[in-house]
């Protein structure tokens, strides 16, 4: 005796259906993680130059949407690391460190200047660049 049950029938589309969601969740988990990338930079300041991590290109380079940590110093007078493009603007006073963190979400090259004007920073060479290549 041989009873029909429609429900069986249903079971590995079931299968497969959960497993496609589990796969859907897998790589929207995985996009979420690449664009995490830290990268940190140690900046200098020192009239009238910018040191970024010891070398002295006055440049940051990075890709878009890493997550750039910056760590401010001045050597000698206060200075500021102003960044107009990414609304950032800290100062630093001679012997300590300021530290801040942003999105490199926007590609392109951006200055980055020292804003005192008491001594030109600016005029004199305090000037930099973020360099933001677009994934
Ligand atoms: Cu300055």
């Amino acid at each position: 005796m041989v009873h029909y049950r429609p429900s069986r029938d249903r079971g590995p589309f079931r299968v497969q259906a959960m497993l496609g969601a589990a796969l859907l969740l897998c790589v929207a988990a995985g996009v979420g993680v690449v664009a995490q990338t830290k990268r940190d930079f140690n900046v200098s300041a020192k009239k009238f130059r910018f040191t970024v991590s010891g070398t002295d290109a006055q440049e940051i380079k990075v890709s878009q949407d890493d997550l750039v940590r910056i760590t401010l110093e001045a050597e000698d007078i206060p200075h500021s690391f102003t960044l107009p493009d990414y609304r950032i603007q800290k100062r630093v006073e001679p012997g300590h460190e300021v530290m801040f963190e942003f999105r490199a979400e926007k590609a392109g090259r951006f200055e980055f200047h020292c804003s005192m004007t008491n001594d030109s920073c600016r005029e004199r060479g305090m000037v930099g660049a973020l360099i933001v290549v677009a994934r």
